[in-house]
């Protein structure tokens, strides 16, 4: 009797209704978190499954057997389809993963960046091009040099005002005057020392100097030239210049001045100027209105030079001049800041080559 009491108190839930809710709800979600969250819903400690299960005490014990194993069946099928949802999802996590992280290999590759010379050594090749068509050699000389092939043999006297410290770059400790040289004369000097005349040599090079403002960096680049014969004349210097300039600018038509003026190493000493390549010689504000643009300096070399190098100046002479292959970059490309050059950057290079 007491039996019958307490299995109409007994409220047998409905574990076909349990499980197939359960198995819904698993394929209602894609987020692997939440499947979690379901399954302590039905199978979790104070889940469906386990407080409907509490109720089986009171049913008696053979009852009881029967309706566990009904439970137990109910707990495995929800087990089995949690389990199948999880790899599901599992499976679709791993698609989109390797769908985001897809490697195309038809993609063209990044490439290398073609690269390109720097505007300054394009103007030097030029130049050098330029003057081995006319029969000059290109020399070359250390950028570390002495006090005597800088200074001495270009008739600089210990006290001339270039060698300041303030000019000059001296190495510390050299012991021997060494520095970094301030033009490309030494180049020329060290030729004269090791030939025998006649020769057309221009030295372009990278020299120092202490100086740095939008038009003055510490290193530039220098051309000089220099003619040695036993009748050279200041004629042959300037159809030699005008006719460089003519070409370097592509323009027949510029026109070049000799102006007199003072070098150490030179006399009679001129600056040149060419006719603008901007105005036409009009006047403008690259030329400051003159209508003249100074390009070069140049003379006929100092005996104290030939002497110093060991050049006999009783049988020869010649003429030198000096330029600035910098300036005349900037002045063919239309460029008003001289450290643009020297920055390094590739936007600005890059249009060069
Ligand atoms: C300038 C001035 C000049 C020279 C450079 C020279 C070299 C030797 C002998 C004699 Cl070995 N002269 N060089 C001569 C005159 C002018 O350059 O304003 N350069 C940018």
């Amino acid at each position: 009797m007491a039996h019958r009491a307490e299995a109409v108190e007994f409220q047998m839930i409905d574990l076909d209704k349990v499980v197939s809710r359960a198995i819904a709800e698993f394929s209602g979600t894609n987020d692997a978190n939440d499947l979690e969250h379901i399954k302590a819903r039905y199978l979790g400690k104070s889940g469906v499954l386990s407080e409907a299960r509490k109720e089986l005490a009171k049913l008696p014990p053979d009852e009881r057997r029967d309706v566990g194993a009904r439970f137990n069946q109910a707990k495995d099928k929800i087990e089995a389809a949690l389990a199948a949802r999880r790899d599901e999802l599992a499976a679709d996590e791993l698609d989109s993963r390797l769908g985001e992280e897809a490697l195309d290999v038809t993609l063209p590759g990044r490439g290398l960046a073609r690269g390109g010379l720097h505007p300054a050594t394009r103007t030097l090749e030029r130049i050098e091009q330029l003057f081995r068509s006319i029969g000059f050699d290109v020399a070359d000389g250390p950028e570390i040099e002495t006090d005597f092939h800088n200074f001495t043999a270009l008739n600089q006297p210990q006290d001339h005002p270039a060698r300041s410290m303030h000019d000059t770059f001296y190495l510390k400790g050299a012991g021997q005057n060494l520095l970094l040289r301030t033009h490309t004369s030494p180049i020329q000097v060290r030729y004269m020392q090791h030939h025998e005349p006649p020769f057309k040599i221009i030295a372009p090079g990278r020299v120092y100097r202490v100086d740095s403002d939008a038009t003055h960096t510490p290193m530039f680049h220098q051309v000089e030239g220099l003619w040695i014969d036993e009748a050279v004349s200041l004629a042959d210097l300037k159809g030699v210049l005008t006719d460089f300039l003519r070409k370097f600018f592509e323009d027949e038509k510029l026109r070049t001045r000799f102006r007199p003026s003072f070098f150490p190493f030179t006399e009679p000493s001129a600056e040149v100027d060419m006719s603008c390549v901007f105005c036409d010689g009009a006047g403008c504000r690259v030329c400051g209105q003159t209508g003249w643009l100074e390009v070069a300096g140049s003379g006929q070399v100092h005996p104290n030079v030939l002497k110093a190098c060991g050049v006999d100046h009783e049988k020869y002479m010649g003429f030198a001049f000096g330029m600035g292959p910098d300036r005349l970059t900037m002045l063919r490309y239309g460029i008003d800041d001289l450290r643009l050059f020297y920055d390094g950057d590739l936007r600005f290079l890059a249009q060069f080559t």
